[in-house]
């Protein structure tokens, strides 16, 4: 039933008339709009620290964390040049704080996680507390909670920033506010949260906050340690090795109402099956040596490098030695939405 030239130029008239009245024929992308599997422009990347690391601190020479609000180097997906996005939902980039330095408090509607590249000595205050940043810290700025970051140490200090500002722009939703002064005042002692809500307690008669975690300090030492602790029974999953998600700790949930965190290990010699899921992640390697196979790329990766991997796209890792791998994704949204989908690969499927 093909259709003639006659029938072609009738439709082409056609769609010309109702553009006018900003109108137009599903039928001419209906394919390319409903998928039957994800289909992105996002591409796998690396982003070697050995590579970036000195563009980062030498954008301390260009600008000041005060003039800039925040010195960041956003991390722009090759396939999503211009759009400010790692991946089609999540925003990252590396920050730098310099020593003495302020980046002026604000809040906004946006969720944010830093996790610690390199440096000691800065800090994010969140709501009135400070939390120190040491390496391989997570730490979190849930929506519309007040945060400035700042540095009393004597090294640069760069961080992984990650947030969920393409969600906030599909919805329209952003608010941003300044706070008066660069810094918020300290209203509680360093530890504070983690003391009322991060020892497997909460203060009798609290209201639960359902929406993110009231814990906004998760450190290396204390993930280390129980991924430690827990590799000596020697179950691996052949997807993920030894994987735990981070909670806020009132509800078991994910630490924020969008973005949900990782951190895995793979032991030496390591080699996980093929596994691809719907929420596109973004990995920075904590400790260790591997490689990793994302679609038709494959990178090899040491210590702080960055490589997101696209919705859907499969992924495999092999540890050359111990690994340990942090990772973040919208994946909290997309269970909230009843999205999250995931493929496990068995030794004989490739993906
Ligand atoms: O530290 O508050 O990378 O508001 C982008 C937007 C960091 C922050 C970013 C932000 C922040």
């Amino acid at each position: 039933m093909g259709s003639t030239k006659t029938e072609i130029g009738v439709r082409e008239k056609f769609y010309q008339d109702i553009d006018s009245h900003n109108m137009a024929p599903l039928w001419e992308v209906f394919r390319s709009l409903v998928t039957p599997t994800p289909v992105t422009l996002a591409r796998p990347h690396c982003w070697y620290y050995q590579d970036v690391r000195d563009w980062v601190l030498r954008a301390g020479d260009v600008i000041t964390a005060r003039e800039a609000e925040r010195r960041v180097l956003v991390l722009e997906n090759p396939g999503l040049r211009g759009q400010t996005r790692i991946t089609n939902s999540l925003y990252a980039g590396l920050q730098l704080i310099l020593p003495g330095e302020v980046a002026p408090s604000h809040r906004h509607t946006q969720s944010a996680l830093r996790f610690i590249i390199e440096g000691t000595g800065a800090y994010t205050a969140v709501d009135g507390e400070r939390a120190y940043m040491e390496r391989g810290d997570l730490i979190l700025t849930p929506p519309m909670t007040w945060h400035d970051h700042g540095s009393n140490g004597e090294v640069p200090t760069v961080w992984l920033d990650g947030l969920d500002i393409p969600i906030i722009q599909t919805f329209d939703a952003s608010f941003l506010e300044g706070f008066p002064e660069d810094s918020q005042p300290t209203t509680k002692p360093e530890g504070d949260s983690r003391a009322r809500y991060g020892r497997n307690m909460r203060p009798l008669d609290t209201q639960l906050k359902n929406t993110s975690s009231p814990v906004f300090s998760y450190p290396y030492a204390d993930y280390r340690e129980a991924l430690e602790k827990m590799r000596l029974q020697e179950e691996w999953d052949i997807c993920h090795g030894l994987k735990m998600t981070f909670i806020n700790p009132q509800t078991g949930g994910p630490v924020m109402p969008t973005i949900a965190a990782f951190v895995q290990l793979l032991p030496k010699a390591f080699s996980t099956s093929p596994y691809r899921s719907t929420d596109a992640s973004v990995y920075t390697v904590v400790d260790g040596e591997g490689r990793a196979f994302v679609g038709d790329e494959e990178f090899s990766l040491t210590p702080n490098d960055i490589f997101v991997v696209p919705s859907w796209c499969p992924l495999q890792l092999n540890a050359e030695e111990d690994l340990v791998l942090f990772s973040f994704s919208d994946r909290s949204a997309q269970e909230k939405l009843g999205l999250w989908r995931e493929q496990r690969g068995n030794k004989e499927d490739s993906l």
